[in-house]
């Protein structure tokens, strides 16, 4: 339904929202407004009829087959590999290693470039790091005596970069940092940090994106950083698939992360040489028709604008700021000025629960997250438990946002009773 609100928005909601047939559906007799993005999104028609399509016409297994299917199969897997590899301006398709999502991308770096961390190195990683980008990283440390180093957060929500950049040596290998924080919403410098990182170590610079890709125009170039990690259900792909980009030179020195088929060279009985990167950490049948959904879901981020999603979603968190900011009590976490955010919005009310909180939105229709998010350092660092979490997408709209403002406005009321 097209509304008045809508019209002031950068992209055309109301026929972006055709494209999700899940959204046009009530729950518990209201109408679904679907707020946990940075949990999952939801997928277009183009995504789901690709992946079906996929099924329908081409499946086979891939690289092995002389048969036409095989070929197809093959075709479209790689295809995909050059789709993403250009979105992120990747120099080449062969930096594009096809993962399980973020947290395969991040566990095999840890894996990896684990088996070259000694005893004395320091490995620096931050309050804010969603447990995908931390757990690994103390297995690693364990393994080899390296040392995790901590970069604090200020009290917006931000990285403290004089902190950081106290941290920066000659034993940091590797440095781990998320490129938007789930639990903040903050978008970090990551420009600045690379410049950081370059002028005081020769560290591996690695960028947690799961919460960035999806939403910011990425230049792996660009950014200056060494890996970049990544999950399609985030960005209106497939569940289970994402990638790891990785500078072609940081791939090829690294060890392969599991073994099996189609990651070996040549086999002899007392040991194996590895394939070509990035085929070298693709052990085992692929998910072809995951990296299908997933060049689907960049043509489709693509075609409505990454630019014009950012500024949509920029819309979306302002107002949502200025709402959320009159409910008596209520506090958001993160940075004040919503320029310097992504349409995450965490927030507590003096005394309610969290979950409490999300439960109430659940019974109106309104879909948010209530906990750590995964990233518990987080609510420790700010003394909390837990969190009640809005996260927007592009097919979210002015009038859900208001409906959200509402909503916890009434459901902080009742609680407070
Ligand atoms: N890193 C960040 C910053 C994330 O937000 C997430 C998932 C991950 C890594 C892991 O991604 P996965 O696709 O491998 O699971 N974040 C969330 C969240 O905020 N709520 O549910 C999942």
């Amino acid at each position: 339904m097209a509304n008045v609100a809508n019209a002031l928005l950068s992209l055309d909601v109301d026929a972006v929202r055709k494209d999700f047939p899940i959204l046009h559906q009530e729950v518990g007799g209201k109408p679904l407004i679907y707020l946990d993005n940075a949990a999952s999104s939801q997928k277009p028609r183009a995504v789901v009829e690709a992946i079906a399509n996929y099924y329908y016409r081409d499946h086979a297994n891939v690289h092995r087959g002389v048969h036409e299917l095989a070929r197809r199969a093959t075709e479209a897997y790689e295809g995909s590999r050059e789709r993403v590899a250009r979105w992120l301006n990747a120099a080449d398709a062969h930096e594009i290693v096809w993962t399980r999502g973020t947290s395969e991308a991040l566990n095999l770096l840890a894996f990896s470039l684990g088996q070259g961390l000694r005893e004395g190195d320091e490995v620096v990683v931050s309050e804010m790091e969603h447990h995908s980008n931390l757990v690994p990283w103390q297995m690693a440390a364990e393994r080899t005596g390296a040392r995790l180093r901590y970069v604090e957060l200020t009290a917006d929500g931000r990285l403290d970069l004089d902190q950081l950049a106290s941290l920066l040596g000659g034993r940091t290998r590797v440095v781990a940092l998320s490129h938007v924080s789930n639990a903040l919403g903050t978008i970090n410098p990551v420009e600045e940090i690379a410049g950081l990182v370059r002028e005081r170590t020769g560290a591996v610079l690695i960028l947690d994106g799961a919460q960035g890709a999806p939403h910011l125009k990425v230049d792996v170039q660009a950014l200056g950083c060494d890996a970049y990690a990544f999950s399609g259900h985030k960005m209106c792909g497939p569940t289970g698939m994402g990638g790891l980009w990785a500078r072609r030179s940081l791939l090829e020195s690294m060890p392969p992360y599991q073994g099996g088929g189609e990651m070996i060279a040549r086999v002899f009985k007392d040991h194996s040489t590895w394939a070509e990167v990035p085929h070298k950490f693709e052990a085992g049948t692929p998910n072809v028709a995951g990296a299908v959904g997933m060049a689907a879901a960049v043509d489709y981020l693509e075609a409505v604008g990454l630019d014009q999603i950012h500024d949509h979603e920029q819309l979306l968190t302002r107002r949502a700021m200025e709402l959320l900011g009159q409910v008596e009590g209520l506090t958001i976490l993160g940075p004040a000025d919503a320029r310097g955010r992504a349409g995450v919005i965490p927030f507590v009310v003096d005394g309610t629960t969290a979950q409490d909180i999300a439960t109430i939105l659940d019974s109106e229709g309104v879909a948010v997250r209530a906990g750590h998010h995964c990233a518990q350092l987080v609510v420790d660092r700010y003394g909390l438990t837990a969190t009640t979490r809005a996260s927007f997408y592009l097919y979210n709209t002015l009038e859900e946002v208001e409906r959200l403002g509402q909503v916890v406005d009434m459901a902080a009321r009742m609680l407070r009773g």
